[in-house]
């Protein structure tokens, strides 16, 4: 590049430096309607309207919302360990973090996709990405736990990811970063990006039936970063689209090296063809490691398996699979409508936001309307694949959702505010204020074929002065806009647990009725259950102690454990008998280098603790379950190695009026 260049580009991208710092909007109060109170109030003992399924972002956790209330009602633990319910922490748990790098105990999760059944949620499951560690998660929707994690080989940042087919057929993951594949040497130079970095998108098939994860295959790609995606739906069924940018292949400096392009591409994939290659023997199997980790409900433990191999397919061998759409200004969200027609391409650094047409896709395909390729793989003319544009929608456009009545609405980052459109005129019909600089935004429904469209969630990355100040770090915070009428107006402010990235909603009616209460003692399969107090013991096995043991209002048995010495490993396998909904116990011992444990009714859980010194060690229940839950607790004797105190335990029967006959230190000090 010459210096007279080079200055050019860079002044032009100062100018755009600029414009991505947001600009506050003036008149916060004045922005809330006179009827704003009673429309997001949900009086005590009422049900909201919809479950608001929430990112956490990088606490790696999902938050469960209620619409159009704000409240929060769990937060659930997908990567990141919970020293709340022992996520991560408990014996049955810990397999679930298991990764190719070892035990991963933290993610960051952005986005998240509720399964679909023709286009329209079916309620059975979430999936969620960690974006750092490239990993997908399956959270089942009639318990709000994680069933399943699978990893994702051959990705590294896993954003574009998880965005799902019209019946579930696929969840698919796009890489973010760009990197040598896992079966390539990647001791390379950096700056050997565009010789040696690749890209692939994953399609992971979830089995109908039990949601089971499985790489069905993986689609090796030119080396630029995957940002986001949406599948096709109705008539564009069998194709999913990719926002890319750094189509530049820059290695260094990605904020000005990354924009030097007018136009990156949307990425078009015809996955029917995929599978069509697939079937005609076109995969090649290739040498990977990555974990499989799945909860098992029967045993209440998980197994993380160890996966070698996945199918991968070659764009230069199957032709017609891949196709580029140029499109402005380093693309982020690309949305397509509820009809599968238009394809909403959002430029953050651009001024308008082009909307592309899915028959005018497949004419310029017939018709070849192509623009050269880019690494062999054909680029379709912008105004060939191009049904018009917004023009002035705002500045810094992120996301777009559809209300199913034939609008449309795209967050603007920069200039921080909800904007509604027409999609068929492209009219900009409304534009509200968001407080501050949103990212997502959802609609429940939004990305379905059919929308509920009553209100729009904005999900914003700053709230400055929205709140009580909490020092140097604030809370983050989603707003909720009626959209029932013609205007959008803000009605509620509610601050999040973690970032938001992506979220989405749906009706409490299709989930409140399925929700799990309990699970069954008698189906109890746990290697370690107690299924009544008869059953519980305590075995030792060289150095290890494993405490069957049950949870019951309002006691622990044992609740009185002797013979446990310096060097063991106590194994405490907790089971609560209690087969009544919202009865958890929880469990805790002294010093131990571990979380609690919280055990739902019927279930087994296991806490491991090392004790480190010679003691007593108080343990107790943890969550409260009754007028006596403060006295259910129970004691733990710790004795020095090779001491010959034997091995008791019981509950209401060591009471003090003999000693422990086979306790012979006792015996020593008694009989001098
Ligand atoms: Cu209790």
């Amino acid at each position: 590049m010459s210096h007279r260049k080079l200055m050019a580009s860079l002044a032009l991208t100062a100018v755009a430096a600029g414009a991505l710092y947001s600009c506050k909007p003036k008149g916060a109060q004045a922005a809330v309607s006179g009827d704003a109170a009673e429309k997001a109030y949900v009086a005590p003992g009422k049900y909201d309207e919809f479950y608001n399924i929430v990112s956490g972002g990088f606490n790696g956790q999902l938050g469960i919302y209620g619409i159009p209330s704000g409240r929060l009602f769990r937060v659930v633990p997908v990567f990141s360990q919970s020293t709340e319910s022992g996520y991560g922490f408990s014996e049955e748990t810990k397999p679930m973090l298991n990764t190719s790098h070892g035990f991963v105990p933290w993610d960051d999760l952005h986005h998240l996709a509720i399964s679909e059944t023709n286009g329209e949620h079916d309620g059975r499951w979430v999936f969620v990405n960690g974006n750092n560690t490239p990993r997908i998660a399956r959270i089942d929707l009639s318990t709000f736990r994680t069933a399943e994690i699978i990893e994702i080989p051959n990705s590294a940042g896993n954003h574009s990811s998880p965005f799902i087919t019209e019946n579930s057929e696929y969840v698919v993951a796009g890489t973010r970063f760009s990197v040598p594949l896992d079966d390539q040497n990647g001791d390379v130079p950096i700056n050997t990006y565009k010789q040696n970095f690749r890209g692939t998108v994953s399609f992971i098939h979830p089995d109908p039936t039990t949601g089971n994860m499985s790489i069905a295959f993986q689609i090796k790609t030119p080396g630029v970063n995957f940002d986001l995606a949406r599948a096709g739906k109705g008539k564009s069924h069998g194709w999913m689209f990719f926002s890319c940018y750094n189509t530049e292949k820059a290695n260094t400096l990605l904020e000005v090296n990354a924009s030097a392009k007018d136009k990156d591409f949307i990425m078009a994939v015809n996955w029917k063809k995929a599978e069509e290659y697939l079937k005609a023997g076109k995969g090649k199997k290739e040498a990977v490691k990555y974990a499989h980790n799945v909860y098992n409900e029967s045993t209440h433990t998980a197994t993380s398996t160890m996966m070698n191999e996945v199918t991968t397919l070659d764009p230069k061998e199957c032709p017609d699979m891949l196709y580029f759409i140029p499109c402005p200004k380093s693309p982020h969200g690309c949305d397509t409508d509820p009809t599968g027609e238009y394809i909403v391409g959002s430029g953050k650094l651009a001024a308008l936001i082009p909307v592309f047409s899915f028959t005018k896709i497949q004419q310029a395909i017939a018709n070849k309307t192509y623009d050269g390729d880019y690494d062999g793989i054909p680029v379709i003319k912008y105004d060939a694949a191009l049904y018009g544009e917004v023009q002035k929608p705002g500045l810094g456009p992120l996301h777009t959702e559809f209300d199913g009545k034939g609008n449309a609405y795209t967050s603007m980052f920069v200039s921080s505010e909800i904007v509604k459109w027409n999609i068929k005129d492209l009219k900009v019909l409304d534009r509200v204020p968001t407080y501050y600089s949103i990212g997502h935004l959802s609609i429940p429904g939004g990305p379905t074929a059919k929308p509920y469209g009553k209100y729009v969630i904005a999900y914003n990355k700053i709230t400055k002065d929205r709140y009580l100040p909490t020092g140097p770090e604030l809370t983050q915070s989603a707003q909720l806009y009626d959209i029932s009428g013609d205007k959008m107006k803000l009605i509620l402010d509610f601050p999040t647990n973690g970032e938001p990235h992506y979220a989405e909603a749906i009706p409490a009616s299709m989930l409140m009725s399925k929700q799990r209460k309990i699970y069954k003692i008698e189906e109890n399969m746990h290697p370690f259950v107690a299924k009544g107090e008869g059953q519980t013991k305590v075995v030792r096995n060289g150095n290890r102690v494993d405490v069957y043991m049950t949870a019951i209002r309002s006691h622990l048995t044992p609740d009185n454990i002797e013979g446990v010495k310096i060097g063991d490993e106590v194994f405490f396998h907790v089971t609560n008998l209690e087969q009544d909904w919202d009865v958890p116990h929880g469990f805790a011992v002294k010093g131990a280098n571990n979380a609690e444990i919280l055990i739902m009714p019927g279930e087994t859980q296991t806490l491991a603790f090392k004790p480190d010194r010679v003691g007593i060690f108080p343990f107790y229940c943890t969550d409260f379950c009754s007028a006596l839950h403060q006295e259910m607790q129970g004691y733990l004797r710790v004795s020095p190695a090779g001491s010959n105190v034997a091995l008791l335990f019981s509950t209401g029967k060591n009471n003090g009026a003999t000693a422990n006959p086979a306790d012979s230190s006792k015996a020593k000090t008694t009989k001098p």
